[in-house]
Order: C-alpha cells, then sequence, then structure tokens
C-alpha cells in the first residue's frame, strides 16, 4: 500500500503573508495589516496607527497579487494537484459590516482560481487564515460579539455561492484551537481592549490583555459561525468538502510520572481535542464543562439555539497543520522550548531547528494515527507542514536547501507509514512553497520555500523567484505520488 492514487500533493499560503497589495482594488484594513515586522528575538507589535517608520510585511508581503500568474505556473510546474490559499475577508468586504461586496476583490479570486483550474490545480481555500476586518475588531470587539457570527456567514455565503463551480475544498478557520489560548492574540480574532485602541504608540501582541470569559465566548461565536457556514455550503453545493482547521501540538508526557500522563492528557483536552470534538463531533466534551466550572467561565453563552446549530453544522473533514512535537511535564525544574505560538518541555531525542521547535518526524505518524482514531469516520488532510530556515543564495544563483528536503523527506515518510496503517490520509499541502512573511516573527528571514524570494526584511529585493533545490525535488515526489523521496 501507498499514497491512494488521487492523493492531494500541493502547497499552502495564506493571503496575509502573500499577498500584499493591502489597500489595492478597494481592499480595507484587516487585523494583521496593522502588526509589525519582528524576529526570534523582538515580538510583533500592534502599531494600529499606521506610521511610515514602522515596517509592516503585510503591505507588500511577496506581492502574489501582481505575481499570481507566474507562482501558479511555478506551482504547476512542480505537479500540485491542490493550492490552499486564504481569502482575505477585507478585499470581499472592506470593513466586514458592509452592505454589498467589493466587486474587484471577488473578480481577483476568480482569477486566481481559474488560473489554478488551467493547470488542474484544484484550490483549497481558507475563509479566514489569522485575520479580520480591523473594523470589525474596533466597533464590535471581534468575535467576542454576536454580531460578527452574521458578518462571517455573510462573506462566507457570498464566496459559496461565487466559486460553486470553482472551490471544492473548504476550511472555515485556521488553526482554531489558538483562538482557545492567550496565544490566540495572533489569530487576527485578537480581543483588542479598549484601552488598547487608545494607545498611540506601538505595543506587543502579548501584552494584550487575556479576559478568559470573553476568549471562550468569542471562539464559541466562531464555533457558531462555522457550523452555520458549513450548513450554507452543503446547501449551495453538496459536493462541497468543507473541514476543520487545527494547529495540532502532539504533546508527550515528559516522563512515566503518572502526575506528567495527568498533566498531558489535560494538555490535549484543552489544546487539541476540544475544538476538534466540537466540530466534528458536534457537541462541547464532557471534561469541559468542569474546566469551564473551575476556572470561573460562565457557559451561559452556549444557548440550545446553539446546541442544536453545533450538531447539524459538523464538518466533513479534519485539516491540521503539524511542525513539531511539545513535552509535558510537572516538574518546573525541565529545560523549557519554543514551538509554534506555544512551547513547552524539551525532548532530549528530538533536535531543533534554527527557530526552535523540536522536530519529530515519527510524531506526524503517530498524530495521524491518534487523530484517526479519534475521528474514525472523516478523512484527514495534514494543511501545512515545512521546515523555516535560513536560505542561502549561491554566487550563481542555486539555492542549495538539503536540511529543508531531509524534513520534508522524513515528515513524508511518515505519513506513508500511516497510511499503509490505515490512516485515511487524503492530501498534504506543505507549508509556504514559495517563500513568504513568517506567521510568527514577521520575518522573511525564515524561510519555507520551494521557491526562493528576492525580498528581505528591510524591504528591499525585486520580488524575483528562483526554484530552489528542493524545487526539484518536490517535482519527483509528486511525479511518483510519494514513491521516490
Ligand atoms: C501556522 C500558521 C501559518 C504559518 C505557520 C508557520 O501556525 O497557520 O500562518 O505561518 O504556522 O509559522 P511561522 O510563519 O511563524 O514560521
Amino acid at each position: 500500500m501507498s499514497f491512494p492514487k488521487n492523493f492531494l500533493w500541493g502547497g499552502a499560503l495564506a493571503a496575509n503573508q502573500c499577498e500584499g497589495a493591502y489597500l489595492e482594488d478597494g481592499k480595507g484594513l484587516s487585523t494583521a495589516d496593522v502588526i509589525t515586522g519582528g524576529s526570534v528575538n523582538h515580538p510583533r507589535m500592534f502599531a494600529p496607527n499606521i506610521k511610515e517608520e514602522y515596517y509592516y510585511p503585510s503591505h507588500e508581503a511577496i506581492d502574489f497579487y501582481h505575481h499570481y500568474k507566474e507562482d501558479i505556473a511555478l506551482f504547476a510546474e512542480m505537479g500540485f494537484k491542490v493550492l490552499r490559499l486564504s481569502i482575505n475577508w477585507t478585499r470581499i468586504f472592506p470593513n466586514g459590516d458592509d452592505k454589498t461586496p467589493n466587486e474587484a476583490g471577488l473578480k481577483f479570486y476568480d482569477n486566481v482560481f481559474d488560473e489554478c483550474h488551467k493547470y488542474g490545480i484544484e484550490p483549497l481555500v481558507t475563509l479566514c487564515h489569522y485575520e479580520i476586518p480591523w473594523n470589525l475588531a474596533v466597533k464590535y470587539h471581534g468575535f467576542h460579539n454576536r454580531k460578527v457570527i452574521k458578518f462571517f456567514l455573510n462573506y462566507a455565503v457570498t464566496c459559496f455561492e461565487r466559486y460553486k463551480d470553482k472551490v471544492k475544498y473548504w476550511l472555515t478557520f485556521n488553526e482554531i484551537n489558538c483562538s482557545a489560548m492567550p496565544a490566540g492574540a495572533l489569530s487576527g480574532l485578537a480581543l483588542v481592549q479598549e484601552e488598547d485602541l487608545k494607545r498611540t504608540e506601538p505595543f506587543c501582541l502579548d501584552g494584550l490583555k487575556d479576559v478568559p470569559q470573553e476568549r471562550y465566548e468569542a471562539l464559541h461565536n466562531q464555533f457558531v459561525a462555522s457550523a452555520l457556514a458549513v450548513q450554507e455550503g452543503h446547501r449551495i453545493n453538496p459536493d462541497f468538502m468543507i473541514g476543520c482547521m487545527l494547529c495540532h501540538i502532539t504533546w508527550y508526557p515528559h516522563t512515566c510520572n503518572p502526575k506528567d500522563i495527568l498533566a498531558c492528557q489535560q494538555k490535549d483536552h484543552l489544546f487539541n481535542d476540544f475544538c476538534g470534538d466540537v466540530m466534528v463531533r458536534g457537541a462541547y466534551p464532557d471534561y469541559m464543562m468542569p474546566y469551564f466550572k473551575k476556572n470561573n467561565i460562565d457557559t451561559s453563552f452556549i444557548t440550545e439555539g446553539d446546541k442544536e446549530i453545533l450538531k447539524k453544522g459538523t464538518v466533513d473533514m479534519y485539516t491540521f497543520s503539524y511542525y513539531m512535537t511539545n513535552c509535558v511535564t510537572v516538574d518546573p525544574r525541565v529545560e523549557q522550548v519554543g514551538g509554534n505560538l506555544i512551547g513547552g518541555a524539551r525532548n532530549p531525542y528530538l533536535k531543533l531547528s534554527d527557530w526552535g521547535w523540536q522536530v519529530d518526524p515519527d510524531g506526524l505518524r503517530y498524530t495521524l494515527n491518534l487523530l484517526h482514531d479519534r475521528y474514525p469516520n472523516i478523512p484527514l488532510m495534514v494543511v501545512e507542514n515545512g521546515f523555516g530556515g535560513v536560505d542561502k543564495v549561491e554566487k550563481d544563483g542555486a539555492i542549495h536547501d538539503p536540511y529543508r528536503i531531509d524534513y520534508l523527506k522524513k515528515h513524508i515518510s511518515a505519513m506513508k507509514e500511516a497510511v499503509e496503517e490505515g490512516v485515511p490520509l487524503i492530501g498534504y499541502t506543505s507549508w509556504g512553497p514559495i517563500d513568504i512573511v513568517s506567521a510568527g516573527t514577521g520575518e522573511m528571514y525564515k524561510r519555507y520555500g520551494y521557491i526562493y524570494v528576492d525580498r528581505h526584511d528591510d524591504g528591499t529585493g525585486t520580488f524575483a523567484r528562483r526554484p530552489k533545490d528542493s524545487f526539484y525535488w518536490y517535482k519527483k515526489v509528486i511525479e511518483t505520488n510519494g514513491e521516490i523521496l
């Protein structure tokens, strides 16, 4: 057994990390557009009063908005079967609460999808990837306000109707489970408080006040918005495959101390299982109620009507990002490491990437089996995975990236083993097939691509594209359906 014949090989992008053209053709300001660039040592900042002296990576990004034809042609050359990208809500509804959509924005994505189909590439579209219209954050306090459910639904239905014959695969919210954590600030669903909006100087994302009651209410409203969108999507085109998307951080107990095991199970419940259970099984899981009670979260926001909506709006597939694993321990002396938005205890068996993430291909095989055991009735898709590293352009223009090939090879091989073990995996879109802005640090310096982009953190560069060694390697992988790695 090997990868299924129609396996969806491809790559994944997010609008605010690649498009640029941040106010072009009627686009409105999004939450991502008011976040500055940073680095591994300098956190990104909220700087809503746009000023010349600050650098906002989303404003130009890699200018996919004007280069999409060239980029999609390169993806086609690699043999992509699928391209995951997000629609920027503010291209369609610049303020989020507008009465009518912006035709120029709708047209842009028509063009992008047509270009994909020209090469037989199936688009996989995320409706909300770490950004919402800034106006919704300011005027309504983002998803904390139930009115935003209506605005999201209006946006989703507008997209479903417009692209019903061009897009079959949809995801509602990117890494929705990050909104369950205080770190959800970056998710663009940031619950910026009124006092923060009055600040004239940039302020750190991590510095946002965390109000757990509001955080869980906002997450709940996203669940309801997603479930309603799933129902509407199926009404508009019964062939749609609509998925949830989670940031799956697989946790291991640091030791076999039962206290570590219990702490690990709780972490898993709160971070990984909770959102998946609501979206796949259609109800809040039992373990959340005692947690809410213990943490003084009033759950009266979960109305009977909402429960019905959640039950009727379960997803057709479970998709997730996988970059690394972390450990959990009750022992405060154990060294901590960073990770994708959330860190954990150091695993002595794993090596760290340049950005301090623990590289763990076997963990992907384990995770796929874990998820299939938990949700046996729906297919899985890995919609993000990849290696953020530093690339060097040689004098002759070549870019040798054996570290990236090594990472991807091992992870694809782990997926293959999981498929052989019976996991219904239908696709793989590696993260950032072309270099894009990093979400965590806002850098271009951290690169994931098979295609190099001449763009740098000081805003210089020609935007020229150039294949790296991994480009030719991934082409072969797709050509042989994962047989030659
Ligand atoms: C995920 C996000 C992506 C992305 C990726 C890599 O959490 O969905 O948007 O960027 O992580 O993270 P980074 O860009 O910080 O390296």
